[in-house]
């Protein structure tokens, strides 16, 4: 089919809404334009694009930001939406949020970082804003890891949102995350790694440092090792620890803890070491007595004996009297990855912790503040497991909240206020989040339920819901253990092998009582975290804590999101959508097919098409007849608001087309308060009367 296409001087818009023919080739070419122009960022209406340049592009720094901050410089950016968020935070006293979202790979952390310096710089001057940006150092050590997408991936979701006071100073921040990727910590498919902080601290710790922990290099470790890739093309671990140690400093992490915090991860690392010898033909286990065993105990603060005894056995209760079991093999490697991967997952949690509280110290001036939520993206890889479905699921959430904004609420405003609307169509996910959410029928309670039977299996799982959702649009039950999704990004089959452990997460008695006999702080401290934990779920002391009695992983990150989208909803968002331009990590390569997808998955043309028939400002009659009521010239017959209103917009010759009149709003096309707010600027000024006494004396 023959498209319409645009003329020349329409080549390479700041703002798709601009262009005369919106169709996707036209749009697809003018993103490519500008991408080869190194002009990353397009406005969609409302919405910033920012199609990741991967490589440095030369549109940041000070100069830059000054610019923007002067308002000298107005082409689509970064510091341009973070801008808007400060200034209408100022204007409005209400809080903000800017929202990315995107594919993993896209560019959402960067972008995230991005607007988080033009804050720092915006709101400077107080020291706080280099500890806020000195966070990003962190928790990407403990939280971003090597994907087969992602060099620098996130595996945890982050809302940050920080304080200013009353004249915009930046007075601090807090930082929330979301379900962390636990289970990378013991295993992750071949060519990707685990986290950063485990390579940087092998290469980068200085001797002293290396002697305490008894460190070795990566490849002594297990929990490393396994999946072939230990370094990452152009990054240096070594001078990143050392990145690592300074931002620690800077937020005032004491040397102590951060040794609790090296030692910690040491101990993780030997933990992986220790191994098992099979002992009988039941497949029983005995702890291999080496090197692993001995420094982990150390460096956790316990016996030798107190590990042998929770990783080999476990204390069954009977009565009044308790039994010992020794484990088999598989679940003796399960007791010890579970322990694992729970000490990694309190120690990020503690981490987060001293970060704010150690950012909380100038709260005493917060006013407002200006949240930024940078999440794990779509994942969809050959083989996705419970971790792609939890995050595919988050990104449904953050979709629901994107199309609420954009599309449900301004529509439903117009029906409401009785315009005239043709309704603009756009794909709606409903039908998708409740495929997760509803009950009792929905993949979480399905999940949930199964997780509860001692006796359910993954292919149980995956059958239960083969029969429960067949009939569901969104879902189709594939061959044996795998299921598919319709996402709103796309179709992704998911592999339940793993789903019910990992949505279980059980961490037995035995390896919390082993924690909390420990003579390190640490280790006590994330039991006692660990025991208050299940005791919100049911009173119970660790005697008797089992992983039944756990809030379920799904429930709990459903909880977290709902909480999260409760708390944006309390703010004025502003969209960012990040684009990945190839599949290959490659800069200077755009991959049409690819970047289509992307832009038709989150409605991007759907936007563009809103915004240029629809009426993105909108003042109820009363509100308008008082801010622009006084540039009437001609006193009129009815000084109701709607009279007052119509009558300023006769005297602009405001045209018909650019506004319409609701029964209690005014809702106007873009750029239209523009002109209102200039005429008034010029009636203030006294420039309106200066002009006809030219005028009268030139002509
Ligand atoms: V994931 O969902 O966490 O896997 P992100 O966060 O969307 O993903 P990220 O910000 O990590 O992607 O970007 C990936 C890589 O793209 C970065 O490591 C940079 O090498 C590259 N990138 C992204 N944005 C920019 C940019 N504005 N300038 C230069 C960039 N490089
Ligand atoms: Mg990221």
């Amino acid at each position: 089919m023959l498209l319409p296409a645009n003329p020349d001087v329409l080549d390479g818009v700041d703002d798709l809404i601009q262009m005369s023919y919106l169709n996707e080739p036209s749009v697809l070419y003018n993103l490519q334009l500008r991408y080869s122009r190194d002009l990353i960022y397009t406005k969609a209406g409302p919405v910033l694009i920012a199609v990741n340049p991967l490589k440095e592009v030369p549109l940041y720094g000070k100069t830059s930001i000054m610019q923007y901050k002067k308002k000298t410089k107005d082409d689509p950016h970064v510091y341009a939406v973070a801008d808007l968020a400060f200034n209408e935070m100022l204007r409005d006293c209400i809080n903000q949020s800017i929202i990315i979202s995107g594919e993993s790979g896209a560019g959402k952390t960067e972008t995230a970082k991005i607007a988080m310096q033009y804050l720092a710089a915006l709101g400077g001057a107080s020291g706080m804003e280099s500890e806020v940006l000195q966070t990003n150092v962190i928790l990407e050590a403990l939280g971003n890891a090597k994907t087969s997408r992602n060099d620098n991936s996130s595996r945890f979701g982050k809302l940050i949102e920080i304080y200013f006071s009353e004249t915009g100073k930046m007075c601090g921040a807090k930082i929330q995350t979301f379900l962390l990727e636990k289970s990378r910590v013991v295993q992750r498919a071949q060519g990707e790694r685990s986290y950063h902080i485990f390579y940087q601290l092998c290469s980068g710790a200085p001797p002293f440092l290396k002697k305490k922990l008894f460190l070795k290099s990566a490849n002594d470790y297990n929990y490393l090792k396994q999946s072939n890739c230990l370094r990452i093309d152009g990054v240096n671990d070594s001078n990143k620890f050392t990145a690592l140690v300074d931002a620690l400093d800077t937020i005032q992490i004491s040397k102590e803890d951060q040794m609790k915090l090296f030692s910690m991860l040491a101990a993780v690392l030997w933990m992986g070491n220790i191994s098992f010898s099979v002992i009988d033909t039941e497949n029983h286990v005995e702890v291999v007595s080496n090197e692993g065993l001995a420094t982990a105990a150390k460096l956790l603060g316990c016996t030798s004996n107190q590990l042998v005894t929770a990783m080999s056995t476990r204390k069954i209760r009977a009565g009044n009297d308790s039994i010992i079991k020794k484990l088999t093999l598989p679940q003796a490697i399960d007791a010890r990855d579970a322990l694992a991967k729970s000490i990694y997952a309190h120690l990020f949690d503690w981490v987060v912790e001293q970060i704010n509280h150690s950012l909380g110290t100038g709260r005493q001036c917060t006013w407002r503040s200006i949240s930024i939520l940078d999440i794990y993206g779509f994942e969809c890889f050959n083989k996705n497991g419970f971790e792609q479905f939890c995050i595919n699921y988050a990104n449904e959430r953050l979709q629901q909240h994107f199309n609420r904004h954009l599309f449900k609420l301004q529509q439903e405003e117009y029906l409401e206020d009785g315009i005239d609307w043709a309704p603009v169509e756009f794909v709606d996910n409903t039908d998708c989040l409740s495929l997760f959410e509803k009950k009792p029928l929905g993949l979480l309670s399905l999940l949930d339920e199964e997780s509860t039977f001692p006796k359910a299996t993954d292919l149980s799982f995956a059958n239960k819901l083969k029969q429960q959702l067949s009939g569901n649009s969104c879902f189709k039950g594939e061959q044996e253990g795998t299921f598919k999704i319709c996402h709103y990004a796309g179709e992704v089959t998911y592999d339940t092998s793993g789903f019910l452990e990992k949505n279980r997460d059980p961490l037995h008695s035995d390896s919390i009582q082993l924690l909390s006999s420990c003579k390190c702080e640490l280790p006590k401290h994330f039991a006692s975290v660990m025991v208050a934990d299940s005791q919100n779920k049911s009173s119970q002391s660790w005697h008797s804590v089992v992983d039944t009695q756990k809030q379920s992983v799904v429930t709990k990150f459903k909880v977290q999101l709902f909480k999260l989208m409760q708390q944006l909803e309390s703010t004025t968002p502003h969209f960012i959508r990040c684009i990945q331009p190839n599949g290959k990590q490659c800069p200077r390569l755009f991959e049409h097919d690819l970047v289509l997808h992307q832009l038709k998955c989150c409605g991007v043309l759907e936007v563009v098409r809103i915004s240029r028939t629809g009426y993105p400002t909108r003042m109820t009659h009363h509100q308008f007849a008082e801010r622009y009521g006084f540039l009437l010239l001609r006193s009129i017959a009815s000084q109701d608001p709607l009279s007052v209103s119509i009558a300023v917009l006769q005297q602009l010759n405001i045209p018909p087309e650019m506004y319409q009149v609701g029964y209690t709003k005014l809702f106007f096309r873009t750029g239209q308060i523009a002109a209102l707010e200039n005429a008034k600027r010029k009636m203030l000024h006294g420039t309106l009367c200066i002009q006809k006494h030219f005028r009268g004396l030139h002509f």
